[in-house]
């Protein structure tokens, strides 16, 4: 599978939105201090959620709230409050995200809106002993119709390693897009069936502290069991063109 470690002057954005490229890898976008002490920052003030997925996260997710717009409006008003305060006497790992993204596509990025009412602005994750995450691919121009952002064009996804596990954690990306034919292996909960990947090639992306990726969601991907006592904690958030000279972030 192709796939680039990011170099200045050698990434033609399309490539991604297109799907010639599955993802990209920023290195050291954070340095390991000031990710450690984001992290225990954020140790401090996670909560577990209950229900199907990762229990231990930060901030609310459109796939929580399919069909429940308002709620979903309310709850991102108040994870985005609650987020900017955890980060608002330092450091901002949200906005070097943004500064990297905006430099790379040579466009602005802003979180997008609707009705003047903010998206959330990201997903903070703590990944614990046992935790991973089942095969899927995000698409919300598909999953999504009621929002707004179903309507922007070529969604990418943002990830940014704030800590490693000890062992394994790994985002394994498949070399293959997600079609509509594929929905006849959606299981039940959450994602798809392994019959999919079954003999498809794959890339295991080490969640390397202070490195960002920027994945094209459409690629179905999954994240990899963690083992150890050091949790796997990751900002992330998708964003997609809201116009020809701008990006909009979500969650
Ligand atoms: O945490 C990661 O490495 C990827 C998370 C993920 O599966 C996603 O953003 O869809």
């Amino acid at each position: 599978m192709s796939s680039q470690l990011w170099q200045k002057h050698n990434l033609d954005t399309e490539d991604l939105t297109s799907g010639k490229i599955p993802f990209i890898i920023i290195p050291n976008v954070i340095s390991e201090s000031t990710c450690a002490s984001l992290s225990e920052k954020i140790f401090k003030n996670y909560k577990s959620v209950p229900g199907p997925g990762i229990k231990n996260k930060l901030g609310t997710s459109l796939g929580s709230h399919i069909y429940e717009k308002s709620k979903y409006f309310l709850n991102s008003k108040k994870s985005n409050t609650f987020i900017k305060n955890i980060f608002s006497d330092g450091y901002s790992p949200l906005k070097s995200m943004r500064q990297i993204i905006s430099q790379t596509f040579q466009k602005q990025i802003s979180t997008a809106s609707e009705n003047k009412m903010s998206y959330s602005d990201c997903v903070i994750r703590i990944h614990n002993e046992g935790d991973s995450v089942h095969l899927h691919r995000d698409n919300c121009n598909f999953e999504m119709p009621d929002y707004d952002v179903s309507k922007y064009k070529n969604q990418l996804s943002a990830i940014l390693y704030l800590q490693s596990p000890e062992h394994g954690g790994e985002l394994t990306v498949y070399d293959k897009q997600w079609n509509r034919y594929d929905e006849r292996s959606r299981q039940p909960d959450f994602g798809y069936s392994f019959d999919l990947v079954n003999c498809i090639s794959h890339t295991s992306i080490s969640p390397t502290t202070g490195s960002l990726v920027i994945l094209n969601p459409n690629f179905y991907h999954k994240v990899e069991s963690v083992h150890g006592n050091r949790p796997r904690v990751s900002i992330g958030f998708f964003f997609a063109e809201s116009s020809k000279y701008e990006l909009s972030c979500w969650t």
